[in-house]
């Protein structure tokens, strides 16, 4: 029997191996046992007809791709490399990657080609939160573990569908329910998770600064803040307590749609609540104002000092299952690595450490930015931009503008493979091992569980490979995954509060490691959290009489965004239709549309060809369509969040015809 775990969500399942079955770790204390049904087909997709099993290369994405060997393909890209300027070299990673990956593709890049445009696809995912927490609590740390819901008496989940998107969680939450604890659940949809909810608040789509803005002010006004925490720990209370002298309440609270029983039957909940956590995802973070929707979220903790104590804090429920381990290593290009920034100390600590002199002094292009930057080499590894990035068409225009598009995937159908040049076939989950950390900081392994397909290699080892044909052997002399970590361990020691040297690789797929669980402060220069000021803006996409729908993005339990390892013939568990578009039932009533009529959704910037699920679970003038649906981003806006560089996903003004 192998002991490893789940390769999807930041939920971090512990699983154990035998000899061809998978099944749920009872020791393990996340899961105890339960997988849900994307943990349970892990192996299936080992097994498909789709996978990548050798390096390709063509000249010119109008021709065929040619079988090629891994020598001529890296050959081809290091001879790339060699005669590109290192500011037209971009790396797009993935929080799908394990920390060994990440952390050899950090070194590489930022370390010794010397760009700094590595970035992630957690861009799109997390960037949001991570500025918050930065700016707020003073470091990218999640102040919250998923037990501690055991610990408190009220759960609000906003923007997020736990029962889709963190299933085995939300089986916890359920049972955290039973021991009494309250959940409020914040959605413009009535999703499966606000089943469980005691009060489900129908929010309008991006009106959440609005709400959490209400609570701040109420919690100042009627003195119901922790006063002795505030004058200790907060600094910024008296600027906020002026500012929201002067907001308009009534027409925040009508742009939350949301009645004055509705708030206050809340806020009686809320006032009465002794430990509160509150969680948040996309619903938050995927927007133009997505820091600012975040640190309206932890004000609220702050002035009650429901932080940094047993069952309370703002928990932001990562999404991939290494995107935490990405960020811890540095894989974001607004860091240099293990959470140190581009200052002149922490350049000269990281050279030192790696023995380099090429370290550039500037943060590089996100993830966001990379297409318009008119790159002349970009590597993409374990995700799929084309699919993932909002406004397609533009993605499409812009991607044929790069002469050399490297995709690093185990599998063979990815959108992104259309407009690539070399291919190279990664090894997927079960055929390597490597660690990751999960949405509560804690360190996993996964293990080996099968033979590596002939030709395919993790990874960690493809970019080795390359940094060997760029003449760096004696710098990535690495072994295995173990020699990455263990150097990458040694490297936390630079920066104070995340120190992992205590780890012991062989023991971590049996006992996994909790990083940080004694930080129990703030981690500010002054230590003392931040309030911030902040304000509906309204700067999303406005809907007219031409675009009148908001267009939602999202999760279905079974299926992992493109799906290539989900979307399967052998895959058994669809339990949902993948191509819907929800409409509330009046404005169906309106447009004369019935249940299961095609029909086309058009936005200012593209349309896809889908069918009609009317349902009372969605606001009017709403529409939500899956991710699963690979057509969906040319559909969506390309505005960003100025700060965090986070696409606004969930509010594209969209119309529906009848097809
Ligand atoms: N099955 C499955 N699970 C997954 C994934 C997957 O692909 N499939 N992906 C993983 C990843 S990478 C991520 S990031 C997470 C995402 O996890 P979640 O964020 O929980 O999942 P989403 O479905 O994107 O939706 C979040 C919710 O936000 C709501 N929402 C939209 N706009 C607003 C708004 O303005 N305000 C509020 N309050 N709510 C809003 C939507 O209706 C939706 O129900 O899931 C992870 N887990
Ligand atoms: N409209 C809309 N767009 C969104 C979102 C949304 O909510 N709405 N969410 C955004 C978010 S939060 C995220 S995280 C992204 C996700 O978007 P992507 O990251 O593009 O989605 P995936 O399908 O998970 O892509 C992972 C890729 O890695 C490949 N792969 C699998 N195993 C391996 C391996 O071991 N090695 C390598 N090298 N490759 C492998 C898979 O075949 C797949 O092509 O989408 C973003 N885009
Ligand atoms: S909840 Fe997440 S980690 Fe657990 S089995 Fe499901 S996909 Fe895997
Ligand atoms: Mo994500």
């Amino acid at each position: 029997m192998i002991k490893s775990v789940c390769g999807y969500c930041g939920v971090g399942c512990g699983l154990e191996f035998d000899k061809d079955k998978l099944i749920g770790d009872v020791t393990y204390p996340i899961n105890e046992g339960s997988l849900c049904s994307k943990g349970i087909s892990e192996l299936i997709s080992i097994d498909t007809s789709t996978r990548l099993l050798r390096p390709h290369i063509r000249d010119n994405i109008n021709d065929e791709y040619k079988v090629s060997s891994w020598e001529k393909s890296i050959d081809i890209i290091a001879n790339k490399i060699k005669e590109t300027p290192k500011d037209k070299i971009g790396f797009y990673l993935s929080g799908q990657l394990l920390t060994e990956d990440y952390y050899i593709a950090n070194k590489l890049g930022k370390g010794f080609i010397g760009t700094n445009n590595v970035d992630t696809n957690s861009r799109t995912c997390m960037s949001s939160a991570v500025l918050a927490y930065k700016k707020s609590i003073g470091a990218d740390f999640v102040p919250v573990r998923m037990n501690d819901i055991f610990k408190s008496d009220l759960l609000i989940l906003a923007g997020a569908n736990t029962a889709e998107a963190h299933v085995v969680f939300h089986n916890q939450i359920k049972k955290a329910k039973k021991g009494g604890l309250k959940i409020v659940v914040i959605d413009p949809r009535y999703t499966d998770t606000a089943k469980v909810a005691d009060i489900y608040l129908p929010i309008k789509v991006g009106s959440d600064i609005d709400f959490f803005n209400l609570i701040s002010k109420r919690l100042i006004d009627d003195e119901l803040y922790n006063k002795e925490f505030v004058d200790n720990h907060i600094n910024n209370f008296e600027l906020l307590k002026n500012k929201f002298k002067r907001v308009p309440v009534t027409k925040m609270l009508k742009r939350t749609g949301l009645t004055h029983e509705q708030f206050e039957d809340f806020f009686e909940l809320y006032t009465s609540s002794e430990n509160i956590i509150t969680a948040w995802t996309m619903g938050l973070n995927q927007s133009v104002q997505g820091v600012d929707k975040n640190l309206a979220l932890i004000n609220t903790h702050l002035l009650t000092g429901n932080i940094f104590k047993d069952g309370n804090g703002p928990l932001s429920l990562t999404g991939q299952p290494n995107a935490m381990g990405g960020r811890e290593v540095g894989g974001l290009s607004t860091m240099l690595a293990v959470h140190l920034g581009f200052d002149k100390k922490s350049i000269k600590k990281v050279s030192k450490f790696w023995k380099t002199d090429k370290i550039d002094n500037k943060p590089g292009l996100t993830a966001t930015q990379m297409l318009e930057a008119n790159l002349d080499v970009l590597i993409i590894c374990h995700t799929d931009p084309v699919y993932h990035l909002p406004n397609r068409n533009r993605v499409e225009e812009l991607i044929q503008n790069i002469p050399m598009v490297v995709e690093i995937n185990a599998y063979s159908n990815s959108e992104t493979s259309k407009f690539a040049h070399v291919l190279l076939p990664a090894a997927p989950w079960g055929e390597k091992e490597g660690t990751q950390t999960n949405l509560d900081r804690t360190i996993t392994k996964q293990e080996k569980l099968t033979r590596t397909s002939i030709e395919c290699k993790p990874d960690w080892e493809i970019f080795k490979l390359l940094a060997c044909g760029l003449g760096y052997e004696k710098e990535f002399d690495y072994a295995n995954t173990k020699e990455i970590f263990q150097e990458y361990q040694e490297m936390t020691k630079l920066n104070n509060y995340m120190d992992m040297s205590e780890i012991s690789y062989d023991k971590l797929a049996a006992q996994p490691f909790i990083w940080g669980k004694d930080i129990k402060t703030f981690l500010t220069p002054d230590k003392k959290g931040n309030l911030f000021f902040v304000e509906n803006k309204l700067l999303s996409e406005k809907t007219n009489l031409e675009f009148p729908f908001i267009l939602l993005t999202g999760r279905t339990r079974d299926q992992w965004h493109s799906g290539t390892k989900t979307n399967l013939p052998k895959t058994l568990l669809k339990y949902k239709e993948l191509n819907f578009c929800e409409i509330n039932p009046e404005d169906a009533e309106i447009l004369n549309i019935k249940n299961g009529d095609a029909i086309k959704v058009i936005s200012r910037r593209g349309e896809l060809t889908t069918k009609a699920l009317i349902t009372d679970t969605i606001r009017e003038k709403t529409l939500f369509i899956p991710i699963s649906n690979r057509d969906v981003n040319y559909l969506t806006n390309d505005l960003l969040d100025r700060e965090s560089l986070q696409p606004d996903y969930n509010h594209s003004a969209t119309r529906i015809e009848r097809v």
